[in-house]
C-alpha cells in the first residue's frame, strides 16, 4: 500500500471506529481513534498475513493487549477482508462475534482473547518463545497501551523478553498520556519510560504515532534489531481527528450519541493528516 492509501485506510477505520460505537451505544471512542493509523500500518504494509487464510501457520501474530480497542482492531480486520465490512454493525451485541473485548475463538484473525490489561506482553513472549523452539521466521507484535504499564505483570514480561534476546518481538505502546480517570503522569508517572525498557535490555523506538512514513521507518528498523526485543513508544492523541474528542480522558470509554456522531463523522469525512502538504512532498 502506498502512504496515501494507508492514510485513507487510516480514515476508514476511524469512521467505522465512530459508527460502531454510535450504533453499540457504548465503547471505547479515545485508544481506538489514536491507534487508527498504527494499525493501518501495520495491517497495511508490516505484518506478513493472509486475510482468507487467518490460520496461515506462517503468519505474523499481532497481540492486542489493550483489549478496550477492539473496535479500532475489528474495523481494520474487516478493511482488510477478514470478514464483511458489514458485521461491524453487530459490535457488542448478544451473540455477535465483536465482542466488546475480543474473544480469540469467535472471530478469525484474532490471536488471543483480551480486556484484563496487563497480560498480552506475556502472551506475546510465549507465541514469540514457541516460533522460537519451532525454528520459525514470524514475529510477534504487540499492542500495548501507555495505562497497562502500571501493571506489575508488563514488567516481569519486560524483563522475560529482555533475558532472552527475543529479537522477533516488536512491541507497541499506545502513549496517549491518558488513562482511565486523567492524565498517565498525574495517575501514575511513567517517564522516563523508554528508559526504563531499555534497562531492561530492550531496543527503544520512539515515534509520531499519526506519521504513516515514521511508522513505516519504525517498524522497519525494529525488524531489523538483533538480540533484543524491539519497543516503538508511538506518540498519538487520544480521540484523534474528532476535535471534541482529542486529549480529553473523558473520551476513553465513552461511545459519542447520534448527534455526536454524526458531528464526528462530518470531522472525519474532511480530515486530512497534517503531515500531508502536497502529494509531491511524499
Ligand atoms: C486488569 C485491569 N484493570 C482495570 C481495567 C479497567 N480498565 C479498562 S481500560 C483502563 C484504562 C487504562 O488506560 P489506557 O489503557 O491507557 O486507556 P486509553 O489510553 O486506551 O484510553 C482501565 C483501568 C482492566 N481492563 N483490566
Ligand atoms: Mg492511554
Amino acid at each position: 500500500m502506498t502512504i496515501q492509501e494507508l492514510e485513507e485506510t487510516a480514515n476508514a477505520i476511524r469512521q467505522d471506529v465512530i459508527t460502531m460505537l454510535a450504533e453499540a451505544g457504548s465503547g471505547h471512542a479515545a485508544g481506538s481513534l489514536g491507534m487508527a493509523d498504527v494499525l493501518a500500518v501495520l495491517y497495511g504494509a508490516i505484518l506478513h498475513h493472509q486475510p482468507r487464510r487467518p490460520d496461515w501457520p506462517d503468519r505474523d501474530r499481532l497481540v492486542l493487549s489493550n483489549g478496550h480497542i477492539a473496535p479500532a482492531l475489528y474495523a481494520t480486520l474487516a478493511q482488510a477482508g477478514y470478514f464483511p465490512k458489514r458485521e461491524l454493525l453487530s459490535l457488542r451485541q448478544l451473540g455477535s462475534r465483536l465482542q466488546g473485548h475480543p474473544e480469540r475463538t469467535r472471530l478469525p484473525g484474532l490471536e488471543t482473547s483480551s480486556g484484563p490489561l496487563g497480560s498480552g506482553l506475556s502472551q506475546a513472549i510465549g507465541m514469540a518463545l514457541a516460533a522460537r523452539l519451532d525454528g520459525a521466521s514470524w514475529r510477534t507484535y504487540c499492542l500495548m497501551s501507555d495505562g497497562e504499564q502500571n501493571e506489575g505483570n508488563t514488567w516481569e514480561a519486560a524483563m522475560l523478553a529482555g533475558r532472552e534476546r527475543l529479537d522477533h518481538l516488536i512491541a507497541v505502546v499506545d502513549r496517549n498520556h491518558i488513562q482511565m480517570d486523567g492524565p498517565t503522569e498525574h495517575v501514575m508517572p511513567l517517564e522516563p519510560l523508554g528508559d526504563k525498557y531499555r534497562a531492561f535490555g530492550w531496543h527503544v523506538l520512539e515515534v509520531d504515532g499519526h506519521n504513516h512514513r515514521l511508522l513505516l521507518d519504525a517498524f522497519n528498523t525494529a525488524k531489523t534489531v538483533q538480540a533484543q526485543p524491539a519497543l516503538i513508544i508511538a506518540q498519538t492523541v487520544p480521540g484523534r481527528g474528532v476535535s471534541f474528542m482529542e486529549r480529553r480522558f473523558a473520551w476513553h470509554g465513552k461511545a459519542p450519541n447520534r448527534a455526536e456522531a454524526d458531528a464526528a463523522l462530518r470531522e472525519l469525512g474532511a480530515f486530512r493528516q497534517p503531515a500531508r502538504t502536497s502529494r509531491a512532498s511524499r
